[in-house]
């Protein structure tokens, strides 16, 4: 018998000599709740007030979002200092730190806070811990936009930030001190659930967050590679590096075995990563659009006779209102 051959919509035609390949298509994935908002934020500053909008720091972290507002007039910058007074600037999904709206303030510049609802309420109970007393311990990785955000949200020397195990041992505090602890919404479950373990280990004393700081949309994505991943020869997460809760994603895998690869967009996939792979898993971070999730599955289907199968782990039906001031 003939072996089938590539024909021009991808399917199976008598003759197509490619090999096939089963694709374990994670659900949810892609876009949470907090990532349609910011980025609809944006784009309704646009049309209310004119371009350019400024934006500080990347709206959510994720190349291709960020090109598509730029080409609508948006305009990134790191520092509020790059704003001029007269331009209107969006404060990005991951938070800022206090003294970010308070020099807007103080300049009085017009902005928006773009910034997920689940980080924010992290920012509030950050704020009670600290009215009680409290000293907290942040679980958090260094320099991340949050992170930042978070630990501004208090004055300083009231927060410590806590990146691994390892960190808890050396933390100078005793079984006498007032403790809490917070996370950052994006860490890995499991990773996480090591350290809070560690730290009640270390002070039993320690006050827990009401509930789980991790956000649904990352242990849902976590879920779901989960399920998938020991299917699979390699699973490709599709995010930026900068993009924690995609990060986590690839590890997730790792942890279960499982070859993975992080990829921003489909031309970055090499056959080679192919050869006697019969099964992939597919996911992507919550900042990653579903178009780049089709540009893997397209670019597959040029080399194998692509067979998708979706595997659920929850479903998602979260929506965060906007900014009144953007609905008025
Ligand atoms: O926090 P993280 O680096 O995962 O951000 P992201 O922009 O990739 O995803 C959405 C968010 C938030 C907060
Ligand atoms: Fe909000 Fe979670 Fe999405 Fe971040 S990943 S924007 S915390 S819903």
């Amino acid at each position: 018998m003939n072996a089938p051959f590539q024909s021009p919509n991808g399917a199976a035609q008598a003759g197509d000599p490619r090999l096939p390949l089963k694709l374990l298509i994670a659900a949810p994935r892609g876009f949470c709740a907090g990532v349609d908002r910011a980025i609809e934020i944006v784009e309704r500053a646009l049309e209310k007030y004119g371009r350019p909008v400024y934006v500080r720091h990347e709206i959510v972290h994720n190349r291709y979002v960020v090109d598509s507002l730029k080409a609508k007039g948006a305009i990134f910058v790191e520092e509020l200092s790059e704003v001029p007074d007269d331009a209107p600037v969006v404060f990005s999904a991951h938070g800022v730190p206090k003294s970010v709206p308070a020099e807007a303030d103080r300049r009085k510049l017009l902005y928006v806070d773009a910034t997920c609802p689940l980080v924010s309420k992290v920012h509030r109970q950050a704020e009670r811990q600290i009215e009680k007393g409290q000293h907290i311990l942040f679980i958090g990785h260094a320099g991340h936009p949050e992170v930042i955000g978070t630990m501004g949200q208090v004055p300083e020397g009231r927060i410590t930030l806590v990146e691994t195990v390892d960190d808890v041992a050396e933390l100078p505090f005793t079984t006498e001190d007032d403790l809490s602890y917070l996370t950052q919404t994006t860490l890995s479950v499991d990773d996480t659930r090591e350290i809070t373990d560690a730290l009640e280990a270390r002070f039993p004393q320690i006050v827990a967050p009401k509930a789980e700081d991790i956000c649904y949309a990352t242990s849902n994505r976590q879920a779901a590679v989960k399920i998938i991943a020991p299917s699979c020869d390699l699973v490709l997460v599709i995010g930026a590096p900068n993009s924690s809760n995609s990060v986590r994603l690839v590890e997730v895998a790792e942890r279960l075995g499982t070859n993975a690869r992080l990829i921003q967009r489909a031309d970055e996939i090499q056959p080679a990563w192919l050869e006697g792979v019969g099964t992939v898993g597919l996911t992507a971070g919550a900042s990653a659009p579903e178009k780049l999730v089709r540009e893997v599955v397209d670019r597959l289907s040029e080399w194998r006779l692509v067979e998708e199968e979706p595997v659920t782990a929850a479903e998602e039906t979260m929506v965060f209102k906007l900014p009144r001031q953007l609905t008025e």
